[in-house]
């Protein structure tokens, strides 16, 4: 009779790594004004007043502030776009994206 020998399974252990998330951050000047700074936060990253007040003052004080984290495709497209809109009003108010650690 042929016995049949079974090869031991192969253990794969799957690496799967979650995407890193990336942070927007809102960075401070000198002239946009306070309440365009809390209305493009409300629009592009769904805070609700207070805490888009509170966001606009640490950036004002501290210089920047993170605003929430995305994966890096909406992290960028999200800070491009409240930057582009900004321009378009004539501000120079900047949002950036970087890697979280
Ligand atoms: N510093 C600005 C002013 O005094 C207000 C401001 C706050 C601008 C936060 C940008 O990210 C910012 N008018």
């Amino acid at each position: 009779m042929t016995e049949i020998v079974k090869a031991p399974a192969a253990k794969i252990k799957p690496k799967v790594e979650r995407p890193r998330l990336h942070k927007v951050i809102l960075l401070n000047d000198d002239y946009t004004p306070r309440e365009f700074v809390v209305v493009v936060l409300k629009a592009e990253f769904n805070v609700g007043e207070d805490q888009a007040y509170n966001i606009m003052m640490t950036a004002h004080q501290k210089g920047a502030c993170v605003v929430a984290v995305y994966t890096k495709d909406i992290a960028e497209s999200k800070a491009t776009r409240a930057t582009d809109f900004a321009q378009s009003k004539g501000y120079p108010l900047m949002f950036t994206t970087e890697p979280e650690e």
